[in-house]
């Protein structure tokens, strides 16, 4: 495959940023003081002193902390921190944190340094109104008093190095993939639900009640159902506690609205590389495996998007989709998603155990219940030559990665350690 010149790109809009003049973040914050909450409590299981448990629920009452945390820091400037290719979960999160830390007079900004291309979320952005900050080095972190990471634990944004640099200490950290331990803030919420979402959706509930005739909390609500929805595959894979926090939102949600993002069409580049994904896969033990090769990074998003594609054909219940992003001045990368119906298969166990770790003994990837993904820098080899040396460059990394995920699946054994080595599968002729 010939590798498109990554295009000049402008840097994609953000909404309008005279909203948050016009039209202040309000809440009604109810809880005179944090001692005056009174929440459902589960009987039987006693609140813990940290809120660092994994499970789900109200065995403890983390709004009661994030309030405490929040109330901390009046007046301050915060900087929410989202993965470099924000889902709808991350935006709508953020959103709700952006408001709620306004009733404390918390101004918060949502940083992303990476693209929005899914036209989904390009809709969302758009339709509801949302401030999104792309990141640009003329942006001084260091305005920021803290860094709050919401759907992500500083594995999945570049933001995580640059605020470290910055001086900018993590203060809340609230997401639903498994504990990654790279970084650790004031207050943190990690939870095996269905959605972030979920869980500001009960901070809401249980302590910032919504109004039916308030167009921002509508539209908080819209983003935070669309959300869910799009974590759990239209509700199929939520938990209880999902449909509980959708269920409250429901009272809120504009329909109109929400059909509206759902209705959006994929991008002809996103059908393009799905296509690819059809083609170039390989299946063996129920796993499709399909490496696309050179991938533009506007077009990222498409490789999910290809994952979750090839999860339904038949008898299938895995999918990897994989392809290096290339992107003018920027390193290279491997990226690839994971997606399975396999209940007894964990994302995170299975990307962890098939990649390994860097130098530095970071995982090259990670997931949350169903879904995964993983990324690869190319390091030495990175860089753009003559035609052949990127059609070898990608042989060599797509039968590397191949190699280590069928190794994982079992289809073949490791022979890391034999000289002859036996490529896994026929070798394609690029096109
Ligand atoms: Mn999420």
């Amino acid at each position: 495959m010939s590798r498109e010149k990554s295009a000049a790109v402008g840097r994609e809009k953000t909404v309008a940023a005279e909203r948050r003049e016009a039209e202040p973040a309000s809440l009604s914050l109810v809880p005179a003081s944090v001692a005056d909450v009174e929440l459902p409590r589960r009987e039987g299981k006693e609140s813990i002193n940290t809120v660092n448990g994994t499970s789900g629920y109200h065995e403890r009452r983390p709004v009661l902390e994030l309030i405490a945390t929040l109330e901390a820091c009046r007046g301050e400037r915060h900087i929410v921190a989202i993965q470099n290719f924000p889902d709808p979960d991350a935006i709508a999160s953020a959103l709700a944190h952006q408001m709620i830390a306004a009733t404390f007079g918390i101004t918060v900004d949502i940083v992303y340094d990476g693209f929005i291309s899914h036209q989904e979320n390009l809709a969302l952005v758009q339709l509801l109104q949302i401030e999104l900050l792309h990141y640009d080095p003329t942006i001084d972190l260091k305005q920021y008093q803290a860094s709050i990471f919401i759907d992500n634990q500083g594995t999945t944004t570049t933001l995580t190095s640059k605020l470290r640099e910055a001086g900018v200490k993590p203060l809340v950290i609230v997401d639903h993939h498994e504990r990654q331990g790279l970084i650790d803030a004031v207050f943190t919420d990690i939870r095996k639900v269905g959605a972030t979402a979920t869980i500001y959706a009960e901070y809401l509930r249980d302590a910032f009640p919504l109004e039916k005739n308030n167009p921002q909390h509508v539209r908080l609500a819209t983003a935070l159902m669309h959300a869910i929805r799009a974590e759990t595959n239209g509700m199929i894979r939520a938990r209880e506690c999902d449909f509980q926090a959708a269920g409250y939102l429901s009272q809120f949600v504009d329909a109109s609205l929400l059909s509206e993002i759902l209705n959006v069409k994929r991008s002809k580049r996103a059908i393009d590389i799905i296509n690819l994904a059809l083609e170039k896969r390989i299946v063996r033990d129920n796993y499709s495996i399909a490496g696309v090769g050179y991938v533009r990074y506007e077009d990222r998003d498409a490789i999910p998007q290809a994952a979750d594609f090839l999860l339904t054909e038949e008898n299938i219940h895995t999918a990897v989709v994989y392809g290096i992003i290339t992107k003018e001045g920027e390193r290279e990368v491997i990226i690839g998603s994971l997606r399975t119906s396999k209940v007894t298969l964990n994302p995170d166990q299975f990307l962890k155990s098939a990649l390994g770790r860097d130098a530095n003994g970071n995982y090259y990837g990670g997931g949350k219940h169903e879904a995964g993904g993983f990324e690869i820098p190319i390091g030495f080899l990175s860089g753009t030559y003559d035609e052949d040396f990127m059609r070898s460059k990608w042989k060599i990394y797509d039968a590397m990665v191949k190699r280590k995920l069928l190794e994982k699946i079992g289809v073949i054994e490791n022979q890391s350690t034999t000289a002859v080595i036996r490529p896994p599968v026929p070798e394609r002729p690029d096109e």
